[in-house]
């Protein structure tokens, strides 16, 4: 198992490992790889989506996304993400990542860990991937406010809503989303404690933050607006650049991610998800 560090606080790339038959110290290792920065590549994999599920079982019990249609019909625990129509209909979801986001912060219990795969990667014309995936590395963005804006949040709770990226742009016509079922929305820390690094992460999105609990309303959209860009500068982020067979493992407690969309609907692009369940933020 050969890793590979990203310049920056998140990210690793791994090679030389097949997951289907991954050793049990390797599996270990690159758990804790996963928490240590928050997003990780394992390249060049042959995943089933049966194999898939295998192995994403060992971080957990996975969750069934709402989106029905989205769903895998063998494997209802896998999520597609997809640009492209099968038999007259989409194949998986067309616009998530559309807005920053860590995956189920809409939920009680959010998603810890996600797993997406790729089955297809678009190219450009001279050979380059499209549809990176951008992270945000959201322990480093917290230890780098100054100390009176980490007190002040210390305190404060957000609150997450699914249909908030609605307000913000409609969806598009067709979009699977809006057959969402009811989820009212729910309160977490601003600054979580991280279960099991134990670091303090921000949490909050420009997809899913509404407001924050108890402060005057333009208060806390000014808050919202200066995290929502502090926790972007470049120096907490990592951009993944895809290739078929990338097996991508993301903490959605200590990052966020963002899809690229700069690909035509020609330049087909199949991912698939598992996602991990977790517990309540503290
Ligand atoms: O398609 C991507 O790059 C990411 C989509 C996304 O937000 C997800 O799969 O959770
Ligand atoms: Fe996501």
């Amino acid at each position: 198992m050969n890793i590979t560090l990203a310049p920056g606080p998140i990210g690793a790339a791994v090679h030389g490992l097949d997951l289907p038959a991954i050793a049990h110290d390797d599996f270990t290792k690159l758990r804790d790889l996963v928490h240590a920065r928050g997003v990780v590549a394992v390249r060049g994999q042959k995943l089933g989506e049966a194999e898939q599920v295998t192995f994403a079982r060992r971080f957990g019990d996975l969750q069934k996304i709402f989106i029905k249609d989205a769903l895998s019909t063998r494997y209802p625990e896998l999520f597609f993400v997809s640009n492209v129509d099968e038999n007259g209909k989409p194949l998986g979801s067309k616009d998530a990542g559309e807005f920053w986001h860590t995956d189920g912060a809409y939920l009680p219990s959010p998603h810890s860990v996600s797993m997406l795969y790729a089955v297809e990667v678009p190219h450009g014309p001279d050979g380059t991937a499209l549809g990176d995936t951008r992270f945000a590395g959201m322990a480093a963005a917290y230890d780098a406010l100054p100390p009176a804006t980490r007190e002040l949040i210390d305190g404060l709770r957000g609150v997450h809503s699914l249909y908030h990226r609605y307000t913000i742009k409609p969806a598009k016509p067709g979009s699977m989303a809006t057959q969402s079922a009811d989820f009212p929305p729910v309160s977490h820390p601003l600054a979580i404690r991280h279960p099991v690094t134990g670091r303090r992460c921000l949490y909050l999105s420009e997809g899913y933050t509404t407001q924050v609990e108890g402060l005057p309303q333009d208060e806390g959209q000014q808050l919202l607006a200066m995290l929502n860009q502090h926790v972007l500068k470049p120096e907490f982020g990592y951009r993944h650049a895809w290739a078929e067979g990338d097996l991508v493992l993301w903490d959605n407690r200590a990052t966020l991610h963002h899809a690229t969309f700069d690909y035509t609907p020609s330049q087909r692009r199949v991912m698939r998800r598992a996602t991990v369940g977790g517990g309540p933020l503290g």
